[in-house]
C-alpha cells in the first residue's frame, strides 16, 4: 500500500495564521488533486496544549525565533499556534476532508515538541502513525505539507529511517526559512538520506 501523508495543513500555518508559512495556502490545491489518487490518506495535526513549552510566551526572556533549552532538547521558540480546540488548529477548510482517512495528532505533551508525525523530537514517544501504517501494510509514502524545514523534514526523515520508501512532493511543500537557506538545506539532507524528490 502507498499512502499519502499531509503534514500540518492547518489554519495557523497558512496566510492569516499565527505561524503562517509563506505561500502555505498554495499547497491546498496540490493536496486536493492528490487525495483522490491514494487509497490511504493520513493528515497530521499539530495539536498543542495552551501552555506548550515551544511557545515563547511560556518563558521569561525568550523571544520568538530564539533557540533555547527545553527539557534537554534544543528548541526554537514559536508564537502560540495550533492550540487544541482553536480555529487555528483546525485543518484548512478548503481541504478535501472526505478523502482523509485518519488524522494523527502530535505535540500534545507540553514538555516536548514534535515536528515529526511519527515521534516527538526526543524520539521518546510515538504518535501512533507507525502502527497505523503497519496495520495497513504501507510500504511506501508520499509526503507533502507544511513546513518543509520542520515538520515535513522530520516526518520524512523518520519515515525513511523506519524503512518505508519515502517520496517528497516538492510542489506541495512550503517552508519557514527562519535562517536563509533552511529549506534548501532540508531538501538536500532528505535527498542524502534516501528520500526521493518528486
Ligand atoms: C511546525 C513549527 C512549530 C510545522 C509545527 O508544522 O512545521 N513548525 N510547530
Ligand atoms: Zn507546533
Amino acid at each position: 500500500m502507498h499512502a499519502l501523508i499531509l503534514v500540518d495543513l492547518q489554519n495557523d500555518f497558512v496566510e492569516g495564521g499565527a505561524l503562517a508559512v509563506p505561500g502555505g495556502g498554495e499547497v491546498i490545491a496540490v493536496a486536493n488533486d492528490l487525495v483522490p489518487k491514494f487509497d490511504l490518506v493520513v493528515a497530521t495535526q499539530d495539536w498543542h496544549p495552551a501552555n506548550h513549552g515551544s511557545f515563547a510566551s511560556q518563558h521569561d526572556g525568550v523571544e520568538v525565533g530564539d533557540v533555547f533549552n527545553l527539557n534537554e532538547l534544543q528548541q526554537v521558540a514559536w508564537p502560540d499556534h495550533c492550540v487544541q480546540g482553536t480555529s487555528g488548529a483546525e485543518l484548512v477548510s478548503k481541504l478535501m476532508m472526505p478523502g482523509i482517512d485518519h488524522v494523527v495528532q502530535k505535540g500534545t505533551d507540553a514538555g516536548i515538541d514534535s515536528y515529526s508525525g511519527f515521534f516527538d523530537n526526543g524520539h521518546r514517544k510515538e504518535t501512533g502513525l507507525r502502527e497505523l501504517l503497519e496495520s495497513q501494510d504501507v510500504s511506501e509514502v508520499s509526503i507533502m505539507g507544511l513546513a518543509t524545514d520542520y515538520c515535513v523534514k522530520f516526518t520524512a526523515l523518520d519515515s525513511v529511517q523506519l524503512g518505508i520508501e519515502t517520496n517528497l512532493i516538492l510542489a506541495g511543500c512550503r517552508g519557514v526559512n527562519l535562517l536563509q537557506g533552511d529549506v534548501d538545506r532540508a531538501i538536500q539532507e532528505l535527498r542524502h538520506r534516501g528520500v526521493k524528490l518528486v
